[in-house]
């Protein structure tokens, strides 16, 4: 396992609390509008509960871009060609990523996360699947710069970033990240990048607020994260999950409803919730063709070719990094 410089991915206090996560919390939870960065949804149970979102009939993004994966890999492989050095941003899916490695023969795999565990399962899994490819994985925070394994230093690269995670980020983030990516992946790299459509908001909708409630509890999760790390008191059966389409940023914004007047503790800290106001967990950006294209270009990268789904739902998109040149 290379270790980025083995930095400390996770800074935790005497008693063991991640003190960027009690600092983020308590932060968001002093602003007008509360929020909580996104990411910390994803702890142990809420990446179970998000798998599990995968599964679920409405959410059509997994399946979608999945379905590009499994019918393109000859476009793919004659456009992105052989001996890259694929180099995937989040520890990669046992469905996608074995299908793009096979449509392209790659001359190594690297997967970057920041959670060593998930990590190294998909790493032994894909070891598994594809015993002559060299597999580099490293345990690093990819929205900062991602120094490559030197096994890897001569290889051209393709970044893989799918299912839309960019859309968590609103757009100074998704440009920052997209940015360092170009940094990380060096000269004449490539960019596989998975980017949802706007659609009709009633599909939308249900997506992040299905029937059997399991986004409910994904968003939950976050309240009961809070009281399991945090020491916080937060009623979490008095908090109603929602899913609202903000038209003004083309996104879906998952919030938490207090179904009356709350008072709780959070790390010693006290905090009330008038009923009707939210704690607002996660954004998911929508795109079209130019957005799409808009926020790659802001980010370095020019967009070369694009797929969708056959309902045109989801969009999976090949960009270059762009090369410096004078206006125009
Ligand atoms: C993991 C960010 C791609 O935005 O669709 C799914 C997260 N949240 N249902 C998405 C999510 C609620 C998902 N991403």
């Amino acid at each position: 396992m290379t270790s980025n410089t083995g930095l400390q991915l996770v800074d935790r206090d005497e008693e063991g609390v991640d003190r960027a996560f009690r600092a983020d919390v308590l932060e968001g939870l002093s602003e007008a509008q509360k929020a909580v960065p996104a990411r910390w949804l994803y702890d142990d149970a809420g990446s179970q509960l998000f798998e599990d979102i995968t599964r679920i009939p409405e959410y059509y993004p997994t399946r979608a871009e999945t379905e590009i994966l499994e019918r393109r890999g000859e476009e793919f492989a004659r456009l992105i060609g052989p001996g890259r050095a694929v180099v995937e941003f989040g520890s990669g899916s046992s469905v996608k990523t074995p299908l793009l490695l096979r449509a392209i023969e790659p001359a190594a795999y690297v997967p970057l996360d920041i959670s060593g565990d998930f990590l190294r399962a998909a790493a032994d899994d894909l070891a598994i699947k594809f015993p002559h490819l060299p597999v580099y994985p490293v345990e690093a925070d990819f929205m900062r710069k991602v120094a490559l394994p030197e096994g890897v230093a001569d290889m051209p690269k393709l970044g893989f970033f799918p299912g839309s995670t960019i859309g968590n980020m609103v757009a100074r983030t998704a440009v920052d990240l997209l940015r360092t990516m170009r940094e990380t992946l060096g000269e004449s790299a490539r960019l596989l990048i998975g980017m949802d459509l706007i659609k009709d908001q009633s599909v939308l909708q249900a997506a992040y607020d299905d029937a059997a409630g399991v986004t409910a509890q994904f968003n939950r999760n976050l309240a009961r994260r809070i009281n399991r790390e945090l020491g916080g008191t937060i009623p979490v059966d008095d908090l109603q999950h929602e899913a609202r389409w903000n038209d003004d940023f083309a996104r879906i914004e998952m919030h938490l409803v207090a179904q009356k007047d709350l008072e709780f503790e959070i790390a010693g800290r006290g905090f009330t919730m008038a009923k009707g106001e939210t704690i607002h967990t996660e954004n998911s950006h929508k795109f079209d063709q130019r957005s799409s294209a808009t926020l790659l270009l802001a980010g370095g990268w020019t967009p070369v070719h694009r797929w969708t789904d056959d309902a045109g739902r989801f969009s999976l998109i090949l960009a270059e990094a762009s090369i410096k040149r004078s206006a125009p």
